[in-house]
């Protein structure tokens, strides 16, 4: 059962609105045995990566596209640093209608491209950053009348509420601290607003602090100024004007949290522990929350034994050049059993 249906009796959803689905949400939620005790934390991880275009956006995209649907909407628009074209595009494509994605030209991990292009969306790259595409996608998008599927479209994070949702269900309680990376500012946002309907509905009786990690070189929220120039390896959270910035510093301020950054070397280490000691493959941004948690920790700024859910935003898979330039090469062999019983000794 898809976000809609699921959900159906908590999210503006009417009888006329098409319950599309592609299999979105009920993502796993998987305790972290070895970093865990690393941390000396309660950590669980969230894997977003399991959605049917590989993140988070499917969530709240599957509820814009049924609202556009709804209304009568002749096209889609988005501007991306990646996931949000590949989720524009597949339920695009499944709807049947055009979607026009457009791109921070050379920005985008290559799996992220791949997805939005055989989806068969018109893939535009901009020569400029995100924040001047995201301009550029919801002028067009008036002057068109086609309806914009970014997070400003607020049915996006209407369809996000259901990450925080399944994850009280999932653990019967809510976490202490709830993880996150942190870019066009939406998911955090999105998140707040679920746990507290959940509060206001009786299913949880208290709210938890939430924890928003950006990037040190696209860190708007931490620095408390726009980024002109935002810069890092994890091309997802490289904005520098989130357009949820008002939420979700409501969200952190409401929750006793905080926005902390972490550089792109403890992103891509946090990337690196969390594959070969938790078996878990996220993309680069995915891994901010861990690098922070692991920062923290060595500022004797975490709190020991808590609960921590962390969201795992984006699946590994999608940066393959970001993942294979930290990593070595195979080892070649010939097709002889002896040169393979050398390896093998070690
Ligand atoms: C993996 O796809 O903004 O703070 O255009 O892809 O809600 O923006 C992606 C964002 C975190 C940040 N992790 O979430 C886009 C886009 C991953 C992401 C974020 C993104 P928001």
């Amino acid at each position: 059962m898809g976000v809609i249906e699921k959900y159906a009796h908590l999210l503006p959803v009417t009888e006329k609105t098409p319950r599309i689905t592609l299999g979105e949400g009920s993502t796993p939620l998987v305790h972290v045995d070895n970093i865990s005790k690393l941390l000396g934390i309660e950590l669980w991880a969230k894997l977003e990566g399991c959605n049917p275009s590989g993140s988070f956006k499917d969530r709240g995209m599957v509820m814009a596209v049924a609202k556009a649907l709804e209304d009568g909407a002749k096209a889609l628009v988005c501007a991306s640093t990646g996931n949000t074209s590949a989720s524009a595009a597949a339920y695009a494509a499944a709807a049947g209608v055009p979607c026009y994605v457009l791109l921070p030209a050379g920005k985008v991990a290559l799996g992220k491209l791949a997805q939005a292009l055989m989806y068969g969306a018109t893939v535009v790259a901009v020569k400029g950053n995100f924040d001047r595409a995201l301009e550029m996608a919801r002028s067009a998008a008036e002057s068109k009348g086609f309806a914009i599927v970014n997070s400003v479209n607020p049915y996006r994070l209407w369809g996000q509420r259901s990450g925080a949702w399944e994850i009280c269900e999932a653990l019967g309680r809510v976490p202490d601290w709830h993880a996150i990376p942190v870019g066009n500012a939406g998911n955090i946002s999105a998140y707040w607003a679920g746990y507290k309907q959940y509060k206001e509905i009786g299913r949880i009786d208290r709210l938890q602090r939430m924890m928003g990690f950006q990037a040190a070189g696209a860190a708007p929220l931490v620095t408390g100024k726009p980024c002109p120039n935002p810069e890092t390896v994890a091309t997802a959270i490289r904005i520098g004007n989130p357009v949820s910035a008002h939420l979700a510093k409501e969200a952190v301020a409401q929750s006793s949290g905080e926005f902390n950054s972490v550089t792109d070397e403890e992103i891509l280490a946090a990337q690196k522990l969390l594959s070969s000691k938790g078996g878990l493959f996220a993309e680069p941004a995915s891994c901010a929350p861990l690098a922070g948690l692991i920062k923290l920790k060595n500022e004797g700024r975490l709190p020991a034994g808590i609960t921590v859910t962390m969201i795992l935003t984006g699946n590994g898979l999608k940066d393959p050049d970001t993942a294979m330039s930290q990593v070595g090469r195979p080892i070649e062999i010939g097709d002889n059993i002896d040169e393979l019983l050398e390896v093998m000794r070690g």
